[in-house]
């Protein structure tokens, strides 16, 4: 008899897949598509099991449906620029493109080693101009529609990693990859307009059933739609306003104070040539030093008097101006009439600084006194104190209050958005250079076309300090203005890395098309992504760009589709003993270790058979021997089978025997769960587990000497066991391809038909259950034929007859003989 031997198996499997080309997809419009990606790996240096994970999940899919009869795309490439591999350059005097390009090739060895069905012909990298030319141009083209401009603006600012973040990279203060926390920094940059698609980017998400709740949770909250008014409040002794925004209209005669942030254009000049003009000065300096987590910080709320007045547009009082920490340029308008009888925040701050409270909302209990106030009261409720608006429910006052606000010209119903629009210049090296020339006479020149790609010269030499060597390459820098032809310098900032991964996944259509971004029949052919597959962390971020950029290429003529992802799955972690794999924790478990002990089969079937997808998967070294062990049952059997039924077809037809019958029961019906499991709804976990009891059967059949002169035993084996090889080759396709062979067959797994089952042969036949007590035939039960042994006992345990023999007296042991006899000892 032959060892299992994976590693011979695997590596043997790899090369003929790899040499005849079995995973290279045509667009071939005649077939149904099926498009499967899984978000493309940052080239780090080495796979990691969260990698393993999600690319053994996408593989085993994108099997199971090429299987099925559909035509699939499942490509990969690598999300190649970024930081790392400039800090990676630094530590090792090497270059970022020979450390990315070398990673590349170890992880796609990697990659390879686990088997799966990755079409390589059409693998890309971001980093390589033949990608981000056509970013570039996409970059023009946004210019030319208005949906890129260039500002000034208070930027984060990481010092650790010496460039700006996008909000969405700020996380509780700190910068998403280093976890230091983040500055404000005012800088000029260039903006994507994704404000102008919140509206879409919101009401697509009710589109999009095949996306977890969650994430579009997040979208949504992260879009952040608020429904409220715009409230216009006079400056005394000027003719001009201040413009708040607040989603509480019905507070306005709680209005005390207003409060500007200190980014705010008047707040300095409102102070001019007041006493309050050095105060304001120093306050405006010191919260410029403070972080974003500082001045989100619930404990710091500080502010300081402008000197300054405004009259409040319905009652007429005078209202003094703050400026204050806690109010944000970036949302609204930058301006917050205080409320501090009903907002948290406004009246923490009244407290701090003596200012007047004026109650306005009453609850159920009615008004409550100023001075028995310990917090605000924040809920709706009836209005008071507010003329003629007195008695009203909050809802409708809001309209009733913009109503009146909008006859006098002071304010009207507005809505507003949290969605900021998308900075996307970074002060790295290694990214995707921004195409804009500066000309002191034309001002901001984007790159004629006919100029592009503006290709990252790779002779820069990087800086100890991290900062980027690209201003200080005249010879790149100094160019000639497109428009007047006079001197000129290049834009030296590189494009935010997220906005590779917000098209990637349509140049797949076509990778090597080199007439322009993508190629119009491939990409209608191919997107929209059928399915996506990666992790959680990406919900806003990457998810939302990507969301984004689909809508402008749509609307640049570059695709036809709404949106990229119809359904997305969102795997869940890998834990080792109760915590998230990390090196930090010390838990690592590296997967290229496991697949040269173990062999990728098991290390597959392991990934899968643990968890939902979804769900958090503990590893386990048992599990994965389990696994191990599985494998090697099914070879044995499989080697068995291809001996005992050499040259015999599997069944079809013919009057069989109970106990063959049974087997052939159990195969359709081992089919039917299996494709219903991998289905919608991709329960990897119980479909492995329905094809090992199928083995477990086959085995037991096997050794069943009462069926050995049968004379169609060996077909029905033989369809049992191919069938346990077919429904296992997704998951484990090497072992399953090699068996495949041994039965007799040429080809490969993936090629053949999804099994269909047999319905006919699903109708389970009864069988006739004798039970003893003490050795003594009391009863005779009619019971499925495939009852289990736990429910032949409970069966016999429960019947009445048995009952009367036992009496009473406690059961000491029951014995179930061969699924065809009960025996109860007391
Ligand atoms: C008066 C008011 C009274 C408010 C009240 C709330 C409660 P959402 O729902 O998130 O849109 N606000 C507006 N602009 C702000 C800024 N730039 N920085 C900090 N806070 C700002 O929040 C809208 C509310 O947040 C607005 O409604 C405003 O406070 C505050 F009893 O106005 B409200
Ligand atoms: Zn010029």
């Amino acid at each position: 008899e032959q060892r299992y031997d994976p590693k011979s198996i695997e590596s043997r499997w790899q090369q003929q897949w790899e040499q005849d080309g079995i995973f290279a997809v045509s667009d071939d419009a005649a077939k149904p598509k099926y498009y499967l990606l899984e978000m493309f790996p940052y080239p780090s240096g080495r796979i990691h099991m969260g990698h393993s994970r999600v690319y053994t999940i996408g593989d085993t899919l994108a099997r199971v449906r090429r299987m099925q009869g559909f035509n699939v795309l499942h490509p990969m490439g690598w999300d190649a620029f970024g930081m790392p591999a400039e800090n990676a350059a630094i530590a090792n005097k090497s270059h970022p493109a020979r450390w990315t390009y070398d990673n590349i090739d170890y992880m796609r060895s990697q990659l390879k080693k686990l088997g799966y069905s990755h079409d390589w012909s059409r693998e890309l990298a971001t980093c390589d101009p033949s990608y981000y030319r056509w970013e570039q141009l996409m970059f023009v083209r946004m210019w030319e529609k208005g949906l890129v401009y260039r500002k000034k603006s208070l930027v984060n600012w990481c010092d650790t990693c010496q460039t700006v973040l996008a909000n969405e990279q700020v996380e509780a203060g700190n910068c998403w990859r280093c976890d230091n926390p983040v500055d404000q920094r005012e800088l000029f940059g260039y903006f994507f307009k994704i404000t102008d698609y919140a509206e879409e980017l919101l009401a697509k998400l009710d589109e999009l059933p095949g996306w977890p709740e969650p994430v579009k949770i997040m979208q949504r909250n992260w879009i952040g739609k608020s429904y409220g008014a715009e409230i216009h409040f006079p400056i005394e002794g000027r003719d001009e306003v201040i413009r708040v925004f607040t989603t509480r209209a019905d507070t306005l005669f709680g209005a005390t104070f207003m409060s500007l942030a200190p980014e705010h254009p008047m707040a300095l000049e409102l102070s001019a040539g007041t006493e309050q003009e050095q105060a304001v000065r120093e306050f405006i300096a010191k919260v410029k030093r403070q972080s974003f987590s500082q001045r989100a910080d619930d404990k710091s709320k500080e502010g300081v008097f402008t000197g300054a007045w405004c009259t409040h547009p319905l009652t007429g009082r005078r209202v003094p101006v703050y400026v204050a920490n806690f109010v944000l340029m970036e949302y609204g308008t930058g301006a917050v009439m205080a409320v501090p009888t009903h907002d948290q925040r406004d009246f923490e701050f009244a407290r701090q600084y003596g200012l007047e409270l004026v109650e306005v909302i009453a609850g159920p209990e009615g008004a409550v006194g100023v001075d028995n106030m310990t917090q605000a009261f924040t809920d709706y409720g009836t209005l008071v104190n507010s003329e003629a608006f007195d008695g009203l429910g909050s809802e409708e006052a809001k309209r009733a209050i913009a109503a009146e606000l909008e006859k006098k010209g002071l304010g009207r119903e507005t809505i507003n958005f949290r969605l900021r629009d998308w900075g996307i210049s970074r002060q790295r090296y290694w990214g995707d250079p921004i195409p804009v020339i500066h000309c002191a006479k034309c001002g901001q020149v984007p790159v004629p076309e006919a100029d592009l790609p503006v290709t990252l010269p790779l002779e820069a030499q990087l800086t100890e300090t991290g900062g980027s060597p690209l201003p200080g390459l005249e010879e790149w820098v100094n160019v000639t203005c497109p428009v007047c032809g006079g001197p000129a310098q290049r834009e030296t900032d590189t494009m935010d890395t997220f906005v590779e991964s917000s098209w990637y996944f349509a140049r797949y259509a076509c990778p090597h098309y080199d007439q322009g971004p993508l190629d119009p029949g491939p990409t209608d052919y191919w997107m929209p992504v059928d399915q996506y597959i990666g992790g959680i962390e990406h919900a806003v971020l990457h998810l939302l760009y990507s969301r984004f950029f689909t809508k402008v290429m749509r609307d640049l003529g570059l695709v036809k589709v709404d949106e990229p992802f119809t359904n997305l799955l969102t795997q869940g972690m890998v834990i080792k003993d109760g915590s998230k794999m990390s090196k930090s924790k010390g838990n690592v478990v590296d997967p290229d270790l496991m697949v040269q002990r173990y062999g990728a089969d098991t290390v597959r079937l392991f990934i899968l058979f643990a968890a939902p997808p979804e769900k958090e998967l503990e590893w386990s070294d048992r599990g994965v021997e389990g696994a191990s062990r599985f494998l090697g049952r099914l070879w044995r059997l499989g080697l068995a089978v291809a001996e005992q039924a050499a040259g015999v077809e599997p069944f079809a037809g013919g009057e069989l025997s109970e106990g063959l019958k049974a087997l052939h029961t159990k195969t359709h019906e081992t089919i039917k769960k299996v494709s219903e499991d991998t289905g919608d709804k991709y329960q990897f976990n119980t479909a492995i587990a329905a094809i090992m009891e199928l083995v477990n059967q086959i085995s037991l059949a096997e050794q069943d000497e009462s069926l050995a002169g049968e004379p169609l035993r060996a077909a029905v084996l033989r369809e049992a066991v191919e069938a346990a090889v077919v429904l296992i080759s997704p998951m484990a396709p090497h072992i399953a391809d090699e068996l495949w062979q041994r039965l007799g067959h040429s080809g490969y797994l993936i090629d053949q038909a999804w099994p269909a089952w047999d319905e006919a042969a699903l109708v389970r036949e009864e069988k006739l259950v004798v039970v003893q007590v003490q050795g003594k035939v009391r009863s005779k039960l009619t019971l499925s034929a495939d009852a289990a042994d736990a429910e032949l006992e409970s069966a016999a345990l429960a019947d009445e007859k048995v009952q009367k023999f036992i009496d009473g007296r406690p059961v000491k042991k029951v014995i179930v003989v061969q699924g065809k006899l009960v025996n109860i000892v007391i």
